[in-house]
């Protein structure tokens, strides 16, 4: 069967252009073949492909087929007081590359790189914060003279924004300038509050901040933070966008398959279909009449353009892989970067038991209620500005509750390892980390294929996290900043002190040259990366136009976080829904003007 289909592809290759009419063809394998051609084909279930799917299968002319490496959704991962960052079985394990500048004291010397492998992708094992960036973050994408960039200016992506929103909160939703109801996609605050999160929110106060909706164009603020969640459970895409519209006859979702290669016609530089895995060493191929979709993210987008022939020529050389397009994919990697090593203790903590854990899971089982249904004192976060005159905050300053055993806390320094390590859900916490996030680093690396196993293997991320000296500044600025919470009245009266945490190998060290020596030993990589398929106005130093489409290829876009030229000042869950809205919406455009431009029924 499979050798059949084989054999029969390599026929589709040589005579171009015709998927039906070889007379050399038997019924099955025709019935094969037509079983196995659809209008678009979205290569990866994850934030974005999960909104396209519902966007273009709402059209009933057309076919669609999402292929997602991971499998499906389970209600366990939708838990809000769950850290699904932690759930090995649906994230891709991916780590930096060791370089001797930062990570240093992680395992390996590289950090991880949390992106999730599931349907509904890093939507399901993300923080759920629902923040959208800055004005001048998008306006800065603008190329000068590039009429189509006009477009990503940030008033006109404010309706891509609302389309998919349905916000929850009357105090939030009273700004109808920025936002709307009636979306997919549920935002809310978590009703649940603790003392603790009020003495934060209170010792934020104090150092000038104000609460506020962070999502408004506000240079610093102290925030109560609005997640993707709806009756107290985690809103991924997969259960906003997809779930609701699985029945779909024309819809076609495949979990637990890889696309290992796009197939592109060498003469016409069009793009024919996919091949992907069923499983190891067993492929199949689908074809896309329309245009073939990558929505898998800013790593695997590089791995599976390159093997495809889509990348640097002197890169692609390397593995002896023939480059159809010289494209930069790849380079202009960025992800965002914090660093451990700063937390709080606070004097009384009620010991928590296992049964009371337990009741607590029932409970929200039952009813959606109680401690799990929040994400304790992560609710929080504070955004500051660290350069004047910028109109816009350089820093998420990121609470995140942990709990450490009593037979390991107070009696002697922690490490930082033990600190980090997630034992509880995050209402129940002992420990207050903060995690002072850079969000809009200078730092710049790249991905390239694995060297000894280019297809199977993890694709080399060179982060270069903290490599440029104004990004480690920054942080150590920051926690300047953060250590003032220790002065504030709030803090003093709740006794929250200075965790007592082992420095080492910085232990020696004091004041900045300390800070400095923690960053680069424990950095963490956000896992929000972005860039390496960047819009932009040519092929010198753009992967696809600021319509998505490759330059210099048919059919091809790419509509996902990795089209993103900078980084948004804040996450980018929301902005890649917004990126695939967009999308979705110039496809339908795109196709209505020109109906003619491909020939759609071959
Ligand atoms: C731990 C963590 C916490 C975060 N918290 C927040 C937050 O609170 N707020 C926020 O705004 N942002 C947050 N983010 C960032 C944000 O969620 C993601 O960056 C964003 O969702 C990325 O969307 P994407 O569509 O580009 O990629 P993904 O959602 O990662 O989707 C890619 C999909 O493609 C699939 N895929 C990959 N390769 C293949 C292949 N070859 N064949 C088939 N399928 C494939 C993957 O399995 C995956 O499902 C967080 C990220 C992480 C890692
Ligand atoms: C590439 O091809 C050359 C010449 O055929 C060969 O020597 C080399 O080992 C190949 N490299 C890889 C990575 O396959
Ligand atoms: C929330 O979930 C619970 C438990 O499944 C259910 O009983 C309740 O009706 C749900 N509420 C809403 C508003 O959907
Ligand atoms: C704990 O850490 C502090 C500050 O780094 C240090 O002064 C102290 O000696 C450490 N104590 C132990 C027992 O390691
Ligand atoms: C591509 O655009 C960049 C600026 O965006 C410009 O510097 C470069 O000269 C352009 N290259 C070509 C070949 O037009
Ligand atoms: C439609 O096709 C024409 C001609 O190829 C092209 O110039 C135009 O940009 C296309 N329209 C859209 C919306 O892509
Ligand atoms: C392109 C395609 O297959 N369209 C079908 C979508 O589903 C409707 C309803 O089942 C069919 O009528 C279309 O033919």
């Amino acid at each position: 069967m499979f050798l059949g289909n084989f054999i029969f592809i390599i026929c589709i290759w040589t005579v171009k252009g015709d998927l039906f009419s070889k007379a050399t063809r038997s019924r099955d394998d025709e019935k094969d073949i037509r079983n196995s051609v659809y209008d678009f084909i979205i290569v990866g279930g994850g934030t974005a492909g999960c909104v396209l799917a519902n966007r273009l299968s709402a059209n009933q002319d057309w076919k669609i087929l999402v292929l997602e490496a991971g499998e499906d959704e389970s209600i366990d991962y939708d838990i809000p007081g769950v850290p699904t960052k932690d759930f090995r079985p649906i994230l891709w394990n991916y780590r930096t590359d060791r370089n001797g500048f930062s990570c240093l004291s992680r395992p390996g010397g590289s950090c991880e790189v949390k992106t999730g492998k599931v349907l509904g992708g890093s939507s399901v094992t993300n923080d759920m914060k629902y923040t959208r960036g800055y004005k001048k973050d998008y306006d800065a994408w603008h190329t000068n003279g590039e009429m189509g960039s006009l477009e990503w200016k940030f008033e006109n992506l404010l309706e891509y924004f609302k389309a998919s929103e349905d916000n929850g909160d009357y105090d939030v939703l009273m700004n109808s300038f920025y936002h709307a109801r009636g979306g997919e996609m549920h935002v809310q605050k978590f009703k649940y509050t603790d003392r603790v999160m009020e003495v934060f929110l209170g010792a934020f106060a104090e150092l000038g901040l104000r609460t506020m909706d962070i999502n408004t164009n506000i240079v610093e603020a102290v925030v109560n933070n609005q997640f993707t969640i709806f009756n107290n459970t985690r809103q991924s895409t997969n259960s906003a966008f997809l779930k609701p519209v699985r029945h779909r006859k024309n819809l076609t979702v495949k979990t637990g398959v890889t696309v290992t290669k796009i197939m592109i016609d060498p003469q016409e530089k069009i793009v024919e279909g996919v091949w992907y895995e069923i499983e190891k060493g067993k492929e199949q191929p689908a074809y896309a009449k329309r245009e073939i979709i990558l929505t898998a993210g800013a790593i695997n987008n590089v791995k599976l353009l390159h093997l495809s022939g889509i990348g640097p020529r002197e890169e692609l050389a390397k593995y002896n892989i023939t480059t159809f397009i010289d494209l930069p994919v790849g380079y202009n990697y960025q992800d965002q970067v914090t660093t451990g090593g700063l937390a709080f203790t606070m004097s009384e903590v009620k010991p928590v038991s296992e049964s009371e854990v337990i009741e607590d899971f029932k409970t929200w089982f039952q009813s959606r209620n109680g401690p799990l249904a929040s994400r304790g004192i992560n609710q929080i976060s504070a955004f500051i500005q660290l350069f004047e005159n910028k109109a816009a905050p350089d820093v998420e300053l990121a609470l995140e509750g942990n709990y450490v055993r009593s037979d390991k806390f107070m009696l002697t320094n922690i490490s930082i390892h033990t600190a980090e390590e997630t034992n509880m859900p995050l209402a129940y916490y002992n420990l207050i980390l903060l995690n002072p996030v850079l969000l809009k680093p200078k730092s710049i690396g790249r991905i390239t294929l694995n060297k000894r196993n280019p297809k199977y293997g993890r694709p080399v991320i060179q982060a270069n996290l903290l490599k440029e000296s104004q990004d480690l500044d920054a942080i150590v600025d920051s926690i300047d900043v953060a250590l003032q919470l220790l002065n504030t009245n709030e803090m003093k009266r709740a006794e929250i002190k200075l965790a007592p945490i082992d420095m080492f190998p910085c232990d020696k060290l004091h004041n900045r040259d300390q800070w400095n020596c923690i960053a680069r030993h424990y950095t963490k990589a956000i896992g929000n990366p972005i860039g390496t398929c960047r819009m932009g106005y040519n092929s010198t130093n753009s992967v696809v136009t600021f319509n998505f489409r490759v330059h210099g290829i048919e059919r091809l876009r790419i509509m996902d976080a990795s089209v993103m030229p900078t980084h948004v000042r804040g996450g980018i869950y929301a902005p890649t829904v917004m990126i695939a809205e967009k999308g979705a919406k110039l496809i339908l455009k795109d196709w209505q003007e020109n109906k003619s431009r491909y020939p759609s029924g071959r």
